[in-house]
């Protein structure tokens, strides 16, 4: 059984405005970590607990090049098998690619609809493990890298998912970059045809600026489940039992998955590995599905999984073909400038849609991405050697690196960080206590804790219909019945409160 990766479609324009946005962690430098005698794993582990990244542990002589953040360089030093810690130059210079990002003139919309500038947790703490196609050798060229948990990240590749630690950023896919950066954020450098929108920019003037995330300070789990051919069940089953395991070895850990895929039918062995998960006290969030009218998907429609359709805002695009729309504000706790998007998979006879969030026209990274000539995403990304952006005279990939991004692919980890955000504030809670009871039988699920509390706090949608601004330019009316909206919309402040 195979799932696929839900991102709808990729949108091309931008525009402009600003406003005071979350301030980056610090970026760890390069350093020379030296020791008397070869690292042990055991003082690796002291290394990694003190806060070093360790890149490479000399075999032959003592010492380790590591990345530090300057914040963490005296615990590392205090360690007593250390004997230096100094600056790496040639680190530093690979760190070029890792320019300061200054704030964001205002907030970008989807946060705005959200309510997100009135909660003060982070998500500082929790583990977000993404299952998805994992990430491009330059990340870092988009991620803070102590966002990203490189020590615990995995791939599970091919149809039987074998596991490989290596190859979690060896390419093949942008998705599961995007995905992530909705959660903790991006760098985006924003040039002349970075974005794929001709000339313009998307914040109204050059230079590079970090896009913030839902949940800034949680951490990222990469967990490559996917391939440009889609995502073995046998793969996905995997990341999942790597990740229950995490929890069950760190079961004060509050831990979410991410799983923007999904399929029809749920596999027998699919629901052992969401169950264990879910019993261990991981919550697992999932994209709806892009189908529409068709149904959900799965693991999405499995009630124990939190599901999440996918809105976006009314003014969308409202000033075409400016393209710095998406810093414009929002009206204030309403869910008036709120639709439900017609690729939205609509709830059908044993599915249980949980909640709806923004899914619409995102500002991500998304190099080397084949598109289309309107702009969308191509069925197949599959491009290993993307080590930057591509080349214009790649003609199958863009020559950009960003792109207005839709799908239920995006919503999901719009709530995944919500949820991180509840995990802040009450560790303890989870979906332990979901009923799964048996395969065939929908009607013997029931949603966890968690599950429980955020839809309360959802706030009711009513059907509709609305005529929006196509990233093209041209009218596109979005009509939803009450299939479309499960408890609804999410107010991360309202999920918060909530959470007890
Ligand atoms: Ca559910
Ligand atoms: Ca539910």
């Amino acid at each position: 059984m195979r799932r696929r990766l839900l991102t709808a479609a990729a949108a091309l324009v931008l525009v402009v405005a600003g406003a005071p946005a979350l301030a980056a962690a610090p970026a760890p430098s390069g350093y020379l970590v030296g020791s008397t005698s070869p690292l042990t794993p055991a003082q690796l582990d002291q290394l990694r607990d003190a806060g070093a990244q360790v890149h490479v542990a000399y075999r032959n002589f003592g010492g380790a090049a590591a990345a530090i953040p300057s914040t963490k360089v005296a615990a590392v030093r205090a360690l007593p098998f250390v004997t230096s810690v100094n600056p790496d130059p040639i680190r530093k210079l690979a760190a070029v690619s890792d320019p300061a990002a200054a704030p964001l003139p205002n907030a970008p919309y989807w946060h705005d609809q959200m309510d997100l500038e009135n909660v003060s947790q982070t998500g500082a703490g929790v583990w977000v493990a993404v299952l998805d196609s994992g990430f491009y050798p330059n990340w870092r060229d988009y991620f803070v890298e102590s966002d990203i948990l490189t020590d615990k990240a995995r791939a599970f590749t091919g149809v039987l998912g074998n596991p490989n630690a290596n190859q979690w950023d060896s390419g093949s896919d942008p998705h599961g970059m995007a995905v992530s950066a909705t959660i903790v954020g991006h760098r985006f450098a924003d040039d002349t045809n970075e974005g794929g929108w001709g000339a313009g920019y998307a914040t109204g003037s050059p230079g590079t600026r970090w896009i913030p995330g839902v949940a800034p300070n949680a951490k990222i789990i990469p967990v490559k489940v996917c391939e440009p051919i889609g995502c073995f069940g046998s793969a996905i089953n995997a990341g999942v039992d790597y990740v229950t395991s995490l929890k069950r070895a760190n079961p004060g850990q509050p831990i979410v998955i991410n799983a923007s895929l999904g399929g029809a039918g749920l596999d027998a062995v699919e629901k052992n590995a969401l169950d264990a998960a879910v019993k261990a006290g991981v919550v697992v969030v999932a994209s709806a599905g892009n189908e529409g009218d068709a149904g959900m998907g799965f693991p999405a429609a499995y009630e124990p999984v939190v599901s999440v359709g996918a809105g976006g805002w009314t003014r969308q695009w409202n000033d075409y073909p400016d393209k710095t729309w998406w810093l414009d504000d929002v009206a204030e706790a309403s869910v008036s400038e709120v639709y439900v998007t017609g690729f939205s998979s609509r709830q059908k006879a044993g599915q249980y849609l949980d909640v709806v969030s923004e899914g619409r026209y995102l500002l991500l990274p998304y190099p080397c991405a084949q598109l289309y000539k309107d702009g969308q995403v191509a069925s197949s990304t599959n491009n290993r050697t993307c080590a930057s952006k591509a080349t214009p005279d790649n003609a199958s990939a863009a020559p950009f690196q960003y792109l207005f991004m839709s799908g239920t692919s995006f919503s999901s980890p719009a709530v995944a960080g919500v949820v991180a955000l509840m995990l802040e504030r009450n560790p303890l809670l989870s979906n332990a206590d979901a009923a799964t009871g048996t395969l065939n039988d929908p009607a013997s699920w029931g949603p966890g804790e968690l599950e429980r509390r955020l839809e309360a706090s959802a706030t009711p949608l009513q059907p509709g219909s609305v005529t929006v601004t196509h990233r093209t330019g041209v009218p596109l009316t979005e009509t939803w019945g009450a299939d479309a909206i499960g408890h609804g919309w999410v107010f991360a402040d309202d999920a918060v409160n909530a959470a007890g």
